[in-house]
């Protein structure tokens, strides 16, 4: 089922939003009356090819040919849109000894710039479906269209607004994080390492990161933001750590009609890239991530299955986020 947005063209800066806030102290009626800046058009079916461009390669898991010409991909779509690209390279062992030759790609715009976001998902591939309805398909790797590609055709896309409509004040660095995904199967018994053996690339970065000392203003995490069907809640290790990130993040997308996709709602207590940001690299970092309320995962149907492919990436999904995430991008331009 593809769904096809066509993309405008916004005179960004001519545009505002109107936010009035009646005064309903009885008082008489004054109102106050604040304009923010509409970002420019994050154009979703943009982000929807870059999906579609990185399964075309297969699944990404480390170590295989695929993940290393994915790898390549991106690296050279970010410099395409002037993005200054560094890669970490780093052996990381995984639960079972494997040594996984990992890749984070980090793109910086306006590298020179003291106030910066980060911006960060994942870009691996899961090496086992193993929460598919199937057992035959345990030990098959996963397409990974929502669980990551989305998260990095929303970066992608971000970089390429915004290399056509320059930020006046902040730089912005887009990480993607390797290995990620690469955590011990669910048919193995659990030993309470505390999911320590998700997540690998990140937490490399956030102990060793890219420049010392290397600080954002906040982060902002995407893991899964093209699925059908997704509803964005307000994930726990977020709002201890970054709740008012989290609040102009939800606000944003409630301003621009995106309310439905982000309600005010507690989501679960998630160990994703973001954990490593906050608790090691120090940045207030929150997580967006779908949070389904029935069904087999709270992440949706295709998670970690082999349904996880591009039939069920929905284009206003994108849309969604995306426009959100500029907007919030944009209004940090705006505050200097
Ligand atoms: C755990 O399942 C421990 N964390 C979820 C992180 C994740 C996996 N995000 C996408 N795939
Ligand atoms: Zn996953």
């Amino acid at each position: 089922m593809k769904k096809i947005l066509f993309c405008g063209i916004v005179l960004a800066g001519v545009t505002s939003l109107m936010t009035a806030c009646r005064d309903t102290s009885g008082q008489g009626k004054k109102e106050v009356r604040k304009t923010e800046t509409v970002a420019p058009d994050f154009c979703a079916d943009s982000a929807f090819a870059y999906t579609a461009a990185q399964c075309e390669f297969g699944p990404r898991v480390p170590n295989t040919p695929a993940h290393e010409s994915c790898g390549d991909y991106i690296v050279g779509k970010f410099r395409s849109f002037g993005a200054s690209v560094m890669e970490q390279r780093a052996s990381l062992r995984a639960y079972d000894g494997t040594i996984l030759r990992a890749r984070n790609i980090i793109a910086s715009l306006y590298p020179e710039r003291e106030q910066r976001l980060l911006l960060c998902g994942h870009w691996d591939s899961r090496p086992f479906a193993d929460n598919d309805p199937d057992s035959a398909n345990w030990r098959k790797p996963v397409l990974a269209a929502n669980d990551a590609a989305s998260d990095v055709a929303v970066m992608l896309e971000l970089a390429r607004v915004i290399c056509g409509q320059a930020l006046q004040n902040i730089g912005v660095d887009f990480i993607c994080f390797d290995a990620e995904d690469y955590g011990r199967p669910s048919w193995e018994e659990d030993p309470g390492d505390n999911g320590m053996d998700w997540c690998l690339g990140s937490q490399y970065w956030a102990a060793n990161p890219h420049v010392d000392g290397y600080k954002a203003r906040f982060g902002i995490l995407m893991d899964m933001v093209g699925g059908e069907g997704s509803t964005f809640s307000q994930e726990l290790v977020s709002l201890q750590y970054a709740s008012d990130v989290v609040e102009k993040v939800w606000s944003a997308a409630g301003r621009l009609g995106y309310g439905a996709y982000f309600p005010r709602q507690q989501g679960g207590f998630l160990m994703d890239d973001h954990v490593a940001v906050n608790r090691t690299a120090g940045i207030p970092c929150i997580d967006i991530v779908p949070y389904f309320t029935d069904g087999p995962s709270s992440f949706g149907p295709t998670w970690h299955t082999v349904d996880d492919t591009m039939e069920h990436i929905d284009v206003q999904v994108l849309k969604a986020v995306g426009q959100t995430v500029l907007q919030v991008i944009y209004n940090e331009d705006n505050n200097g």
